[in-house]
């Protein structure tokens, strides 16, 4: 896959590029699976971060994340707009057009976005658009104008994507039931996994679900909630160990809303960056069924980016 390059930016200082020379997983992807949460970065020097940016990564553009798709074994991508691209998608535009319809977006938009340049995310493969709450990668912006937004990409049949810290929840709960859209919530809303399964955060999250059925969680991100260190090999049952209970829950109470991604090239992570084979390896430890894996990496995505292709 070769090498990340910086391009003319400076990397945020302490910056972690991912992983090259990944290993090949052991847990083998049932057929059609798909990668529903990565990103892509520049180059930037084709594609510029965007001046408002809270961190400059590493270069990570598409022939990499395509050649990391078929070396992990999966046939497709959703990629996210990550903060360093703002509202400006044309990275993820060129991205998903270069993938010959193998991959699907989640755009970021502003209020001031119009039809045509909707359309035309929409022609470029975009299904959703994303709504940040984790204060330290964006600046406020007003629920009206989101909520505005969400009336407006509804009428192209998309949903909301929505990042925030577990913490927040309490505060957001009523924006977020009054989206006229299907909600997906990343990194199941990124939980303290060093409190109790049924203490109060994540119990109110699972209520959340229970209650919302037009609301689905991401069970990505094993690596960025664990405090513990990363898996020494394939397979190994203590691998994120203190995650696993948190992502199984979820799988297997909502089996139908869930969705699974690598969240390749791992902005802002600390400490250690993951071997991609290696998370993938996680899957089966988080959705234990043959059943269960083919609605978490086939089914359940396929509804939600490609409902036309069922
Ligand atoms: C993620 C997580 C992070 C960053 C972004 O768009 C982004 O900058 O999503 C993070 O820093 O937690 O989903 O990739």
């Amino acid at each position: 896959m070769g090498r990340p390059t910086t391009g003319d930016f400076r990397k945020t200082d302490g910056w972690l590029d991912w992983y090259a020379g990944p290993s090949k997983p052991r847990f083998v992807l049932p057929t059609g699976s798909v990668d529903a949460h990565c990103h892509v970065f520049g180059p930037g020097a084709e594609f510029p971060y965007a001046p408002e940016r809270k961190y400059t990564p590493c270069d990570a553009g598409k022939a990499q994340l395509f050649a990391l798709r078929d070396h992990l074994g999966f046939a497709r991508n959703v990629i996210v707009q990550a903060t360093c691209h703002g509202a400006d998608n044309r990275a993820l535009v060129d991205a998903s057009r270069a993938s010959a319809g193998r991959a699907r977006g989640v755009a970021t938009v502003r209020r001031s976005v119009t039809d045509t340049e909707l359309q035309q995310l929409h022609d470029a493969g975009v299904r959703g658009v994303r709504f940040n709450f984790v204060k330290r990668l964006v600046d406020f912006t007003p629920k009206d104008e989101l909520l505005e937004i969400a009336q407006r990409i509804d009428a192209f049949g998309w949903h909301v994507v929505v990042y925030f810290e577990a913490v927040d929840l309490p505060e957001l709960w009523d924006f977020f039931t009054a989206l006229p859209t299907t909600v997906v919530i990343d990194h199941m809303g990124r939980p303290d996994v060093s409190k109790p399964l049924d203490g109060p955060e994540f119990t109110l999250l699972r209520r959340f679900l229970r209650e919302h059925p037009h609301v689905w969680s991401k069970v990505s991100c094993p690596e960025r909630l664990s405090n513990g260190g990363p898996p020494a090999l394939h397979g190994e049952q203590a691998a994120y160990r203190d995650v696993l209970p948190f992502a199984r829950a979820i799988v297997q109470e909502f089996p139908d809303r869930v969705l699974w991604g690598t969240d390749w090239p791992h902005p802002n992570l600390k400490g250690h960056m993951p071997d991609d084979g290696l998370l993938v390896d996680f899957i089966p430890h988080i959705a234990p069924t043959a059943e269960l894996q083919k609605k978490l990496l086939v089914d359940n995505p396929m509804r939600l980016y490609w409902p036309e292709e069922l």
